[in-house]
């Protein structure tokens, strides 16, 4: 059975102490409201990182990710983190390609796929974005961009490596926008990206892989999206800033 998998990206959102007290609420919530079998993962802004590690302490089921990571393992390279020093902090996860990264930072799937490996090599476990802009799926190129950032991004790696990815298909015009993918549009992709994992690593892989839909994702709309059979939780981005909503999106698989 494949983990389902909630993760909060609360981008450059928060200072230290709102980010303390909302993580101290998440940690409360989890407690009674999260099955062991789920995963609640929180991405606070790196400086944060140590923190929330340490108040998450041995709790199994929520854990701690960085939102982006060099992929350098160390260097002249001001103002970067590395992987290693994002795991040697606790945390488990990295959140790698998000759109907003490809956008603003310039991120191409050849470096997402160095940024990815690099990752893997420091212990961590990639959430591995990909997702087409309005334009794209206008176009009617969707499937051949998600495909694109497949194979250069994630699909070189060997299958030991790939099995520590998890995916996420936020489509960039669902991004901040407040429009949401249908469940039937969101659907159609993952059951896409599911036939392309089959495709490179074969039936049991592409089973075992989580996949996230990301993208104004709610807690009115998430028993919807989460009800979908290749749909395995949410990248959340707004709605992870309020206890109550995060835990409410999570508990869609109680
Ligand atoms: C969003 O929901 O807007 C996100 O970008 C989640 O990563």
């Amino acid at each position: 059975m494949r983990k389902k998998i909630v993760a909060g990206n609360w981008k450059m959102n928060l200072d230290y102490s709102a980010g303390l007290s909302l993580f101290s609420e998440v940690l409360n919530m989890a407690k009674d409201e999260i099955r062991g079998d789920q995963k609640l993962v929180v991405c606070p802004p790196s400086p944060y990182l140590y923190s929330l590690s340490q108040m998450a302490g041995q709790t199994t089921n929520v854990s701690i990710g960085a939102q982006n990571s060099h992929q350098a393992e160390a260097g002249a390279y001001t103002g970067e983190i590395s992987a290693s020093m994002v795991k040697s902090v606790g945390a488990e996860y990295v959140i790698l390609g998000h759109s907003e990264r490809r956008q603003y930072f310039g991120e191409t799937n050849e470096l997402l796929a160095e940024k990815t490996r690099a990752a893997i090599k420091a212990g961590l476990k990639p959430i591995f974005c990909i997702g087409e802009t309005l334009e794209e799926r206008n176009g009617n190129t969707h499937f051949d961009v998600i495909k694109r950032q497949l194979s250069e991004g994630v699909f070189e790696l060997g299958v030991g490596d790939f099995s520590t990815i998890v995916l996420a298909y936020e489509p960039v015009w669902a991004i901040g926008t407040g429009v949401t993918a249908s469940p039937e549009q969101a659907q159609e992709i993952h059951a896409f990206i599911r036939k392309e994992i089959e495709a490179r690593y074969g039936d049991a892989v592409a089973e075992d892989t989580t996949i996230l839909y990301g993208g104004s994702c709610n807690p009115k709309n998430a028993a919807e999206l989460f009800s979908q059979a290749d749909i395995d939780g949410g990248l959340i981005g707004g709605a992870s800033l309020k206890s109550r909503d995060f835990l409410d999106i999570a508990k869609v698989f109680n």
